[in-house]
This record gives C-alpha cells, sequence and structure tokens, in this order.
C-alpha cells in the first residue's frame, strides 16, 4: 500500500473577516514553535477597513492630479470619515493605464510618519470625473494623539526584532527599520517596523512591529510565499522531464576560477530594459553555512548544460523567460516590479527540499524528495505561481494571511493556470511517480478544488468534508498559526471563481480582467468581498458595464458564494 501523502494546508471558516493582523510563520517545518507566539495575540477588528465607493463625478477636472484628489476627498470627506484629508494625505504615486484612467495613490502619514497600510486611491475615467475611490483610512490614529518621537533607537529595535523571531547571525540583507504608526488589535502604536530575512532550513522574511517606546514586539509575520511544505522523505527520483530547451545564456573568460578558461552561465541579459535572468545554485545547501544566498551563479565548461544535476537549472532559467514575457506581452508589465529588475532563482534549495517559495526578493527551487515531488522547478505553472508573488508583492501588497493572504496565494494559483494555458491544474508537472500513483495528479486543482484532502489537522475547521473548499460554504476557518489562516485553502474558492469566469470567456480575458483588479484595486487588506468588487469593476473598465466579461466575473464569483 502506498503512503499517504498529506498536504499541510489550512483551513478555515465562518463569517468574512478581513484586515486580520497577527502574526504566524509560514513554514511548516516546525508549526510548534510559533504556537506560543501566536496564543498571545487574539485579533479584534481594528479601525480602517478597506472601501471601495463608486462615484461618478458630473463635472469634468482640469486635472486628475494629488492635488485635485486631496480637495476631492476633503470635499467629501464626512462620506470617506476623514478629518483633514489634505494633511493626513501625502501623495504617493499617480499612475495613467491604457485605458486613460489615471489613479492617483494617497499615503496616510501623521506627523510625516506613514500610517502602515493605510492609502486611499482616488481614480479617474479618462476624461477625469472621479470614478471610484478605493483603499483604507485610519480615522482613529488622524484624531489621536500619539506620540511623534521614539525613544528606542533604530538599532535596539532590530535587536528587539532578531530575537523575536529567532534570527541566526547569518542574514540575507542587513534588517531595516523605519517609524510608522501601526494599528494592531484596536491600539495604535509609534512603532519601528523592522524587515529581518534569513535563510536555512527554516528561511524567514519577517515583518516584526516593535513599539517605538515600550519596546513590546507588537506584531511579527513571515512573508516568505510557500508553494506548499512537505516533509521530506528518502526515496527513489525521476530526474527533471527531459524537454530540450533553447536558452538564453551568457559566457566569460575567468582567470579567478579552478580551472581557467571560458565558462558559460546561465545569466541571460539579451532583453532590452531587463536587469537580466540569473538562475544559481545553493549547491544543496539551506544557506547557512559555505553556500551563502542565493548561491553561485550556475556554469557550466561548455554551452550545453545537459548532466542530470542541470537539470533543475535548466527548467528554471527557461519558464523565469517564459514567465516574463508573458507578463510584458499580455500585461505590458517589465518584470517583477514592472521596471525590469533582475529575475533571480535559485535551484538545489537544501536537500530533498519539498517546496519552492518566494522571498520577497526571489525564487527558491528544491529538488523535491522524489517520492512526492521532482525538482519543483519543472513545472511552469509553479515558477509563474512563484514570480506572481513577486508581482502581487510590489502591487496589491496583499497581507499573507487570512483573507487577504488567500487572495495572495489565488493570484499565484490563477496566473499558474494562465502562463501554462493547457489546463487548470497547479503543479502537475511536478509530482513524482509515488504521489502520481497515490492519485496526487497535481497538487491544486482549479477546476475541482474538492478532489484533494486538505490534511487532517485541517479538517476540524472547515465543514468536515476534509477537502479542499470549492465555495463559501466550505470555507475554512483557520486560526492564525495553521497555513497563515487558511492562505493555501480558502484561496481555491477564488481559484474556482476564476476558474468558472476562464470558462465563460476565455483565460486571455480572465488574465486581463484579474491582472487589473491585482494591480490597479486590490490593497494590502483586501477581503474576498472587496476582491469582488475589485474584480468586476476591473471588467466593467475593460469590457464596459453589462458587458457579457462583467457578466462572467460576478457570475464566478456568485457561483463560489462571493455574493457581496
Ligand atoms: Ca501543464
Ligand atoms: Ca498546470
Ligand atoms: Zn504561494
Amino acid at each position: 500500500m502506498k503512503k499517504k501523502h498529506v498536504i499541510p494546508v489550512a483551513v478555515l471558516s465562518s463569517a468574512l473577516f478581513m484586515g486580520t493582523v497577527s502574526p504566524a510563520q509560514t513554514l511548516a517545518v516546525s508549526p510548534n514553535a510559533n504556537t506560543e507566539v501566536v496564543q498571545k495575540k487574539v485579533h479584534s477588528e481594528g479601525k480602517g477597513k478597506p472601501f471601495f465607493v463608486k462615484e461618478m463625478q458630473a463635472e469634468k477636472q482640469k486635472s486628475a492630479d494629488s492635488k485635485a484628489a486631496k480637495e476631492f476627498l476633503n470635499n467629501n470627506k464626512a462620506k470617506f470619515n476623514m478629518d483633514k484629508p489634505e494633511e493626513s494625505l501625502e501623495s504617493a504615486n499617480v499612475t495613467k493605464d491604457e485605458l486613460g484612467m489615471t489613479h492617483v495613490k494617497l499615503q496616510q502619514k501623521k506627523n510625516n510618519i506613514p500610517v502602515e497600510g493605510n492609502e486611499v486611491t482616488v481614480h479617474y475615467s479618462s476624461d477625469n470625473r472621479v470614478q471610484s475611490v478605493s483603499g483604507q483610512f485610519n480615522e482613529a490614529i488622524e484624531k489621536e494623539g500619539l506620540p511623534s518621537k521614539a525613544s528606542l533607537s533604530a538599532s535596539e529595535s532590530i535587536k528587539l526584532a532578531k530575537e523575536a523571531v529567532k534570527a541566526p547571525d547569518q542574514l540575507v540583507e542587513s534588517p531595516d527599520s523605519g517609524l510608522v504608526y501601526y494599528s494592531f488589535q484596536g491600539e495604535n502604536h509609534l512603532a519601528y517596523k523592522v524587515n529581518v530575512n534569513f535563510l536555512g532550513d527554516n528561511p524567514g522574511n519577517w515583518s516584526v512591529y516593535v513599539d517605538a517606546n515600550s519596546g513590546e514586539v507588537i506584531d511579527q509575520y513571515n512573508k516568505i510565499m510557500h508553494a506548499q511544505d512537505y516533509k521530506a522523505s528518502k526515496g527513489s527520483g525521476i530526474g527533471v522531464l527531459g524537454d530540450h530547451r533553447k536558452l538564453h545564456i551568457t559566457h566569460k573568460n575567468d582567470k579567478s576560477v579552478q580551472q581557467p578558461g571560458t565558462n558559460f552561465y546561465l545569466f541571460d541579459n539579451s532583453h532590452e530594459d531587463l536587469e537580466g535572468i540569473y538562475t544559481y545554485d545553493m549547491k544543496n545547501q539551506w544557506g547557512d553555512s559555505d553556500v551563502q544566498f542565493p548561491g553561485v551563479l550556475f556554469s557550466s565548461p561548455n554551452a550545453s548544460f545537459k548532466d542530470s544535476y542541470d537539470s533543475p537549472a535548466v527548467d528554471a532559467h527557461y519558464n523565469s523567460e517564459q514567465v516574463y514575457e508573458y507578463f510584458l506581452e499580455e500585461h505590458d508589465r517589465n518584470s517583477i516590479d514592472g521596471e525590469g529588475m533582475a529575475i533571480k532563482s535559485s535551484v538545489h534549495f537544501g536537500q530533498d527540499y519539498n517546496n519552492a517559495f518566494w522571498n520577497g526578493e526571489q525564487m527558491t527551487y528544491g529538488d523535491g524528495d522524489g517520492e512526492f515531488f521532482v525538482p519543483l522547478s519543472a513545472g511552469l505553472d509553479v515558477a509563474a505561481h512563484e514570480m506572481a508573488h513577486g508581482v502581487t508583492t510590489y502591487s496589491a501588497g496583499l497581507k499573507y494571511r487570512f483573507q487577504s493572504g488567500a487572495l495572495n496565494e489565488a493570484f499565484s494559483d490563477i496566473f499558474g493556470a494562465l502562463v501554462d494555458e493547457e489546463d487548470w491544474e497547479i503543479g502537475e508537472d511536478i509530482m513524482a511517480e509515488d504521489a502520481r500513483e497515490s492519485g496526487r495528479t497535481s497538487l491544486r486543482s482549479l477546476s475541482n478544488p474538492s478532489k484533494y484532502a486538505v490534511g487532517e489537522k485541517y479538517t476540524p475547521y472547515g465543514d468536515g468534508n476534509g477537502k479542499y473548499p470549492s465555495h463559501m460554504d466550505e470555507y475554512y476557518d483557520l486560526p492564525i498559526n495553521l497555513d497563515n489562516g487558511g492562505v493555501h485553502i480558502n484561496s481555491s474558492i477564488i481559484n474556482h471563481a476564476a476558474y468558472l469566469t476562464g470558462e465563460q470567456i476565455g483565460k486571455d480575458k480572465l488574465g486581463q480582467i484579474y491582472y487589473r483588479a491585482l494591480t490597479v484595486y486590490l490593497t494590502p487588506d483586501s477581503d474576498f468581498s472587496h476582491a469582488r468588487e475589485s474584480l468586476i469593476q476591473s471588467a466593467v473598465d475593460l469590457y464596459g458595464d453589462n458587458s457579457a466579461e462583467a457578466q462572467a466575473t460576478e457570475d464566478g464569483l456568485n457561483q463560489v458564494g462571493i455574493t457581496e
């Protein structure tokens, strides 16, 4: 009998709750380590919910810029629960999209310090009328008397943050720390937001909020985004697929290496305005010993990378380029940040590592244990999933927990199914033979999410069925310490809505609508309901009111029970 493979993914149910702020660690490597932290922080709804208000301004404005946007908000301040929007909001950026709409994003500030997660965007139609306003604004912070000076120093905050997340000495980059106003459990703090990024077998890219006066660690969460997490076990592997790939590589004459001469590198510098596509070798280390992240640039003494050891690197390199081309051609987006940032991947991460992740800066792939997964870079949809996390980081910034986290995961799966366009499964090319034989032929399914079980520990939090949910009736009400509150589980409800819409209008239009929602309307604390408004509005922007596309978008969401 085959071993049963269980997927450590979480589940939850209950009403739609949003903007949940609570600490957690995504990696299921040592699930109990965080329980303690988690339990002392029970979330209660704070001020500042994402909103979306449709408007149609009667008169055209002379211009659509931050001054006009602030004036508009000032004239309607009661409606938006703002006191002094012209003082409390500062221009963050103004973009014009291909439909001629202008989006003026304003960051909430107090005493010149940003209010974390609170920004308001005024959307103008192409004839400069305010069409809608979205975002979130913390009216309590605006009115409350809060300290403007910190008694703690930035370096003290970094020390406390590193202790809180048990960071090793060796970090990916030196932590940065900056002052923000932060709302947690209904209390507002002047806090240092500290970023701590490290590798090892339990990598972390943590945001830690330290009260700037008391030194208390208010909140912490891990932004590393995993495909999934499986325990490694020994088994026989099948190596990566065997496709013959054409690659863009570079070579150089290297005198510093053991065998001086010309070396060839998985570094692609052939794309104009792109910093490059780089593929690195972690040499089966975890990044905490002799091989430091991101590893060494993958190289070969000749232009052919044909050893079996090369194969995960070949796939990572090739698939990165495919995903880059997708975002450029379909969405006119130049790389992850839209500005041509380098696309980096590391392969051979750790040993038998059954996962892939985006750590905030790059993609990382394990080799799999050969029993559940083959090397994970073999999946084009996996590469698209991970790179889409990067796009989300640089656009909506969806927080990686509860519903906003489930949206973050869902957008990654949806782009996975759009780039790898022939099917609606995620991970069908990375399943090892044992897994396939046990009936696990993909990691997740957008067309039929409920064909797979979520794993026993999540079952009690759902409807008892123990399957991935396809409808809000099957929603899993999970605590933060289980899959960050169900980010890989409840995502399947959104996945399925996208599938239902896509079957009606095709993947190209589906991609346009979802991409627009992600980059124009969604905000860090968006919940499913906010996503519904954002997706429908995006379809209306692109295809018109009452269009078949807008109808299909709404229909997909209705069918999974996201009706308002
Ligand atoms: Ca496929
Ligand atoms: Ca697929
Ligand atoms: Zn993910």
